[in-house]
């Protein structure tokens, strides 16, 4: 028999059957959450940022606890950059307004090349090495459904929920939810989870996005209720 939990959240609270839910933790990769990363270097705010980092870790392992399906997902591209289309090359490069936009995509940083995959930044941070039997998912684009084996995967174990975390807020995080919602999953964010790089106004305005109007794209719920049902 499959368990149902359900907890407090907005536009009301999220049900979601255990074994037919995943986590998804989006992107906390060394290029988004550390110094000298692709995130820093395209003018991110470091410290709104890895505000998630620790709540990401406790969501994490009480799923882990609970025997919840776990993905994470890392945002890269191919060594060669065939995957990398030349949109996203050229404008997450230099800005003629921005004075730190001086390394596009799959140029040497100090973390390796950046975005690339196999690169030591672009691997998820130490706090939440994903650990076996956890899936790793790896996309070139913002959402996790574009151009991934995502979708086959989730609906091949009769995942029908997703509990989602990660990085960043305004632009990761929002691409997967919206790409999932269209897709018929039932996806709940989780507040203290997430962060971007505008802690001020895109965070607010993204989330509150998400489950306007009885919950246009899903939910959003804090993470102390929710590590209450999972305990
Ligand atoms: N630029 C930015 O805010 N984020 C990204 O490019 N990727 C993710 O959000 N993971």
């Amino acid at each position: 028999a499959s368990s149902i939990l359900s907890f407090d959240a907005k536009p009301y609270a999220f049900s979601f059957p255990v074994e037919h839910t995943a986590l998804l933790v989006i992107d906390m990769q060394r290029d988004f959450l550390l110094a000298k990363g692709f995130g820093e270097i395209q003018g991110g705010n470091l410290e709104a940022v890895q505000a998630s980092i620790t709540p990401t870790k406790r969501l994490l392992e009480a799923c882990r606890a609970a025997g919840l399906m776990v993905v994470h997902t890392r945002e890269g591209h191919t060594p060669d950059l065939s995957d990398c289309p030349s949109s996203k090359l050229v404008r997450q490069s230099a800005a003629p307004n921005n004075t730190q936009h001086k390394l596009v995509i799959g140029d040497k940083g100090e973390l390796g090349r950046l975005l690339t995959r196999g690169e030591y930044g672009h691997d998820i941070v130490d706090e939440l090495q994903p650990i076996p039997g956890e899936v790793v998912m790896d996309k070139p684009g913002k959402g996790s459904f574009w151009n991934t084996t995502i979708l086959h995967y989730l609906k091949a174990r009769a995942i029908t929920h997703l509990i989602v975390s990660g990085v960043t807020t305004e632009c990761c995080f929002a691409t997967t939810i919206r790409e999932a919602n269209d897709r018929g999953f039932e996806c709940c964010g989780i507040e203290e989870a997430t962060s971007g790089y505008n802690d001020a106004c895109f965070k607010k305005s993204t989330l509150d996005m998400i489950h306007w109007s009885q919950g246009l794209f899903g939910f959003i719920g804090s993470l102390l209720p929710l590590l209450d049902v999972l305990a």
